[in-house]
């Protein structure tokens, strides 16, 4: 296959204006009918060449005339016109059954549904499947009556009827125009929860939220996330809902979270059904996250889209961004920037220092579904995050707005977006753009310099990307440094006179910067990198007493973390690198530090719990240029072993601290029972007695799934010997309940034991498990590949041949899956040479497979470049 290039975009050579579909919907033989209004685009006289995939085609009508001089071949459909104003009509037969890539029109368990989002929708019909080309739609769909009552579409429903023979139709009108990738299709027999919202200008808006027949009671915090999204977007950017009516359907089957088609958006029913029995805090906390999301994408997305797919952070990033301002507003802002911040240092600067290193607006791409990236996503909404930052809300808002008036119901580009930013404010953004065009993770080294005699301290910041796969070469870029500095006391030196320092932020344009404070009396100590301004990594030589103070002290909560994790970070470093003489200061300063964060928990137990949590492997993996798993990894539960066992008394107060009533989500509570299940976690590890009492307690009495899951994580982290059984106890209980059985195996999957590889094949051979279900792929192998680092890391290469031997299955039903799957084993260039080479073996067999899918070639090869 060969690679689209964003700097080959053309315009469409034609345009449609009005699309009708007809839609006879069959298991294996669903007839579509489609008639396009074109237009030719600009002057030219090439013939109309339109996308088609999986499609069987019956007859082309032009203008009324069946005609038979078109040219078909597996991608497209050439018709040879020179008319200017033509009407088209295709018919297609397609076979939902079959299509287990979860792409198009297919069958997840008992409804059809549809996924079009990239290029799917080709997979449907005949069509120029393109963003740039944005069309009116009427549907009518056809089905079976008994089993198929509810027929979706997107829009309004404008008629509807029943024929003789148990079938019935109904008709589905879009009034806005809307590119094929956000057209869908739902059909089957749901559990129906209904409720309104009234938007700000006085319009009620029907909510309509589909479920699996019996699920009804598990809808409730998805319609209620959905109305605190709608008002929360008409507060914070003045924006209203614009159709009657807004479609949730919840299904079993699908490749991602969620999709935000206009009116009817599908999600994965991970991120719609809840309750307390069954779902965790967290599960309630990301159903709100991605209801907001999709919605969000009403505007920014929607109403104005993608000019092409290179395009595709302007609306995912943005989105992002805005679903976390969201999340930010509705609990604490300290806890949910943590948690941005940590996929940014796990995943994205994994990312980075891989082959499949990226720009947020890619330059090639092989399989678009490939670029639905931590990158393109969440370095994305970094980017407009730090636009934000420049700009101030009130600035950003401007931009926003100026951004919709100039663009609503187009197709744009990323560029078209910084414009309307820098048009609203004035703000010079020509640097900034760089952020779009450049992958890598810069680095930013400070270091300082104090003059006793003369009281004059400097601060000097140096920028530095080193080269990534794709780019060798970098640029200075515009960077948004927060900072504050603090004298002895903790307190922040203030001198108004040093703009930067008013500010609270240095703006990085060049290679290096300095600053320089007069008047001090003692050394200060700089808090760098407030609220993770920018997403780089910072380099400076901190005293341990320095972390200490600004853990304390720092007037940034998310500064204070920050050090925190950076004092721990040191201890489990050193560790793996001289077990024998660790650095007995170092580990005292820690314990002191750490200790007197417990006394936050009444106050700030969001940041308490966050205080309390050591890096996670992924994370240290990023700070040390090649990692020693072994050592990396028994270095991190030495030192958690260290904090639970020095600090035991501590953990059991924490934990006896934290009552909570009835199940409730809400913030509260929430943070409570995230400080005693961590407190459980530390507990396992010091007196198994107590511990095991304790544990036992929690999971039988527990009213809640959150409190279950801890019990058995924590039983499961400290290898207590009830583990088997409460896990056996667990799968009898809900072996019904799909969403929560994810969670029995993906606990089996990341189990640290050294008879794992022989323990896999049994859960994929568990009658529940199924290969055409992503999210059971996902919790075993997703679990195994990115959280089993002992296991997926057996130096004898066994995890990564049982990953692979797996996606080779895995590619011929669902490519996208298998291609997201394959992430870990494409992470090669950190590990040691026997592993590199061990991974990069397994590459390269699956390379070798005949068949292979676009989505796996593109991965495989770049990561044997
Ligand atoms: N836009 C969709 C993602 C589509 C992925 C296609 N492979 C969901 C979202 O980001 O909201
Ligand atoms: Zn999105």
């Amino acid at each position: 296959p060969i690679a689209k290039k964003r700097s080959d975009y053309q315009q469409p050579d034609f345009l449609i204006s009005h699309v009708d579909m007809v839609f006879h919907l069959d298991i294996q033989k669903t007839r579509v009918i489609t008639t396009c209004q074109f237009s030719r685009n600009g002057e030219h006289n090439r013939p109309l060449v339109l996308d088609g995939e999986s499609i069987t085609l019956i007859k082309v009508v032009l203008n009324d005339n069946l005609i038979s001089d078109y040219d078909v071949n597996s991608e497209q459909l050439t018709i040879p016109t020179t008319e200017d104003e033509f009407t088209l009509c295709v018919e297609t037969v397609i076979n939902p059954e079959a299509n287990k890539t979860l792409e198009g029109l297919y069958f997840s368990a008992g409804a059809y549904c549809t996924q079009c989002e990239a290029e799917g929708f080709r997979k449907i019909t005949y069509f120029l499947d393109r963003p740039d080309v944005l069309a009116k739609y009427d549907v009518t769909i056809y089905a079976d009556k008994a089993r198929y009552p509810h027929l979706l579409s997107n829009g309004n429903q404008i008629d509807k009827g029943q024929l003789d023979d148990g079938r019935h139709w109904v008709k589905w009108q879009d009034p806005f125009n809307k590119p094929s990738y956000l057209f869908a299709l739902v059909a089957g027999d749901f559990d129906l929860l209904t409720d309104n919202f009234m938007t700000q200008s006085g319009r009620n808006v029907a909510l309509e939220l589909y479920v699996d027949k019996g699920a009804l009671d598990k809808g409730h915090h998805a319609i209620a996330s959905l109305k605190k999204a709608m008002a929360w977007d008409e507060q914070v950017f003045g924006l209203e809902y614009d159709l009657d009516i807004y479609m949730v359907v919840a299904v079993d089957f699908f490749n991602m979270g969620a999709m935000e088609n206009k009116g009817l958006n599908v999600f994965n029913s991970k991120f719609v059904l809840a309750d307390a029995e069954s779902a965790t805090d967290d599960d309630f906390f990301n159903i709100e996250a991605v209801i907001g999301h999709e919605y969000f994408h009403n505007w920014t997305g929607n109403r104005v889209t993608c000019r092409d797919w290179f395009q595709l952070s302007l609306k995912e990033g943005l989105t992002v961004f805005r679903d976390q301002q969201f999340s930010a507003d509705m609990s604490s802002p300290v806890f949910n920037r943590i948690k941005n911040v940590q996929i940014i240092r796990e995943h994205q600067f994994a990312e980075d220092a891989s082959a499949m290193a990226h720009p947020i607006r890619p330059e090639e791409v092989i399989e678009m579904n490939n670029f639905y990236t931590v990158t393109v996503y969440d370095k994305g909404a970094e980017v407009i995050r730090m636009m934000h930052t420049l700009l101030g809300a009130d600035g950003f808002r401007k931009g926003m707005d100026l951004y919709f008036a100039r663009f609503d119901g187009q197709a744009v580009t990323c560029d078209d977006f910084v414009q309307a930013m820098q048009d609203a404010t004035g703000i010079d953004l020509s640097q900034f753009r760089l952020w779009y065009s450049q992958s890598g993770t810069p680095k930013v080294t400070v270091s300082d310099e104090f003059d006793l005699s003369t009281g004059r301290y400097t601060l000097t910041f140096g920028q530095m990307t080193p080269p990534t796969a794709d780019q060798k070469t970098k640029q200075a870029l515009h960077i948004p440094f927060r900072f504050e500095l603090l004298d002895e006391q903790g307190v922040a030196i203030s001198d108004d006179s040093v703009p930067e320092l008013k500010a609270k932020m240095i703006e990085l344009t060049q290679d290096v910067h300095s600053v320089s404070v007069s008047g001090l009396n003692a050394k200060p100590t700089p808090s760098l990198l407030h609220n993770f301004s920018a997403p780089v990594k910072v380099d400076y030589a901190y005293t341990h007493q320095q972390l200490s103070s600004i853990i304390l002290y720092s007037g940034d909560e998310f500064a204070r973390w920050d050090a925190s994790q950076s004092l721990y970070s040191r201890c489990i470093h050193n560790l793996a690198t001289a077990p024998d003489s660790p650095d007995n200061a170092l580990f005292d300063s820690m314990l002191d530090s750490i200790g007197g964060v417990f006394a936050l928990a009444d106050t700030n137990p969001a940041l308490a719990a966050a205080m309390l949590s050591i890096p996670s492997f992924e994370t240290l993996s990023q700070q040390v240029d090649e990692i020693q798993v072994e050592a990396l990894y028994h270095a991190q539960r030495s030192v958690r072993h260290l904090i639970a066992t020095a600090l035991s008394d501590k953990w059991l107060t924490l934990y006896n601290n934290q009552v909570v009533g009835a199940y409730q989500y809400k913030a509260d509570d929430v943070d409570k029972r995230r400080l005693r299940n961590l407190s459980l976690s530390y507990l396992v590890q010091g007196d198994a007695t107590q511990a095991s009492e304790l544990l036992h307690a929690q999971f039988s009495q527990a009213d809640n799934m959150t409190d279950s899951l801890g019990a058995l994580k924590a039983a499961q982290y400290g290898k207590l010997e009830q583990f088997d059984q409460l896990m056996v106890q667990f799968e009898e209980r809900w072996r019904h309940d799909p969403l929560v059985l994810d969670k029995w195996f993906a606990l089996h999957a990341n189990m640290e034991r050294s008879d794992i590889l022989a323990r896999l094949p049994l859960l994929l051979s568990h009658e529940k498990f199924s290969l055409d279900n992503p999210n059971r792929v996902r919790s075993v192998l997703g679990s195994f590949a990115f959280y089993n680092v002992l296991g997926f890391h057996a130096i004898d290469g066994s995890g990564y041949k049982f990953l692979a031997d797996y996606l080779l299955k895995l590619n011929s039903v669902n490519p996208q899956v298998a291609a997201r799957v394959i992430t870990p084993l494409t992470q090669w260039q950190k590990f040691d040479p026997k592993r590199q080479e061990l991974m990069r073996y397994q590459l390269a067999r699956i390379a070798d497979c005949k068949e292979l899918s676009k989505d796996l070639i593109e991965k495989v090869s770049k990561s044997l470049n």
